[in-house]
């Protein structure tokens, strides 16, 4: 894995994104693309898995809109699945190993990092779904701006497949109602308000696409908004999202949150995420301890 230059830890902090191409070696693209297989995909025994799709569609059999054009003509399928690296050590050693956590404490400018899981984004070829423009803060249970997610893409990404698009600056928004992923309709009990309607207006936004292949990352804080185009195209698009926490991270549970997988057990609010949920993986003074 390469280092991250100066310019480009500057330009996280300015814009809330930041695009690191190349990122990863040839046997790291080759250790992720071996471990998220049609096989794991398969086997959603103990991981948190969440069919998008599926779930769009019956919202959508309700009255919901959704933001793909035309949904019923789907031949894909859209997944995500949290917390795999329990059970796949490829992924564990990406997320907690060196070097990736010192370099992301680095540019956090954090002294101490947790590793708050991961999550695998499948859009299958022709699975259409846009995932709708969001924050990462209002699905998740803590407060502080020390958190980011590490987005790679495990194959080549374009705007026909899944690309992802950032609203630069808008980390310093104000935070907004999570959505469902495939609408901008809040998810229920959401008492935040509704982010705008970007995708109908993308000009009015200063939106930065990336197009990406395996090996490159994109990092984002926690507040700034984000999705990714729908998949029209005949190519899967698989993605590994690493999170991250950093110093001013404290545990919060947050009213209407979604997302229970990123409660814990023991933590309650005002609390350090230290814990066997979110584990403390690298300090300045003591290196890496292993989760
Ligand atoms: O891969 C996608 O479409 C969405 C990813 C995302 O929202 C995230 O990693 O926070």
């Amino acid at each position: 894995m390469r280092e991250i230059t100066d310019t480009e830890i500057a330009h996280y902090h300015e814009h809330g994104a930041v695009y690191l191409p190349e990122l990863l070696d040839q046997d790291w693209i080759a250790r992720m693309d071996t471990a998220f297989t049609e096989e794991m995909f398969a086997d959603p025994a103990g991981l948190n898995h969440i069919d998008i799709g599926a779930n769009a569609s019956a919202m959508n059999a309700q009255g919901m809109t959704l933001l793909a054009s035309n949904p019923d003509l789907a031949t894909g399928r859209f997944w995500v699945r949290t917390f795999n690296w329990s059970r796949f050590e490829a992924v564990r050693s990406l997320g907690c190993d060196a070097p990736m956590p010192e370099t992301i404490a680095h540019l956090m400018g954090s002294s101490r990092l947790n590793f708050y899981g991961e999550q695998v984004f499948f859009k299958e070829a022709g699975s259409l779904h846009r995932t709708a423009f969001h924050q990462d803060a209002p699905y998740f249970h803590l407060t502080g701006e020390q958190c980011c997610t590490v987005w790679m893409p495990l194959d080549e990404v374009d705007g026909d497949n899944g690309m992802m698009g950032y609203v630069r600056g808008s980390h310093r928004w104000d935070m907004h109602a999570a959505n469902v992923f495939a609408s901008q309709t809040p998810i229920p009990g959401s008492v935040e308000k509704q982010l705008p309607d970007i995708e109908g207006n993308e000009d009015d936004y200063d939106i930065v696409y990336y197009p990406a292949r395996p090996g490159d990352a994109i990092v984002h804080h926690v507040k700034t908004v984000h999705g990714s185009t729908g998949n029209t195209a005949s190519r899967d698009r698989r993605a590994l999202a690493l999170r991250y926490l950093g110093d001013d991270i404290r545990y919060f549970e947050r009213e209407g949150a979604a997302y229970d997988s990123q409660k814990s057990a023991t933590l309650v609010n005002g609390d350090l995420m230290d814990s066997a949920e979110f584990p403390l993986i690298w300090t300045d003074s003591q290196g890496y301890i292993t989760p």
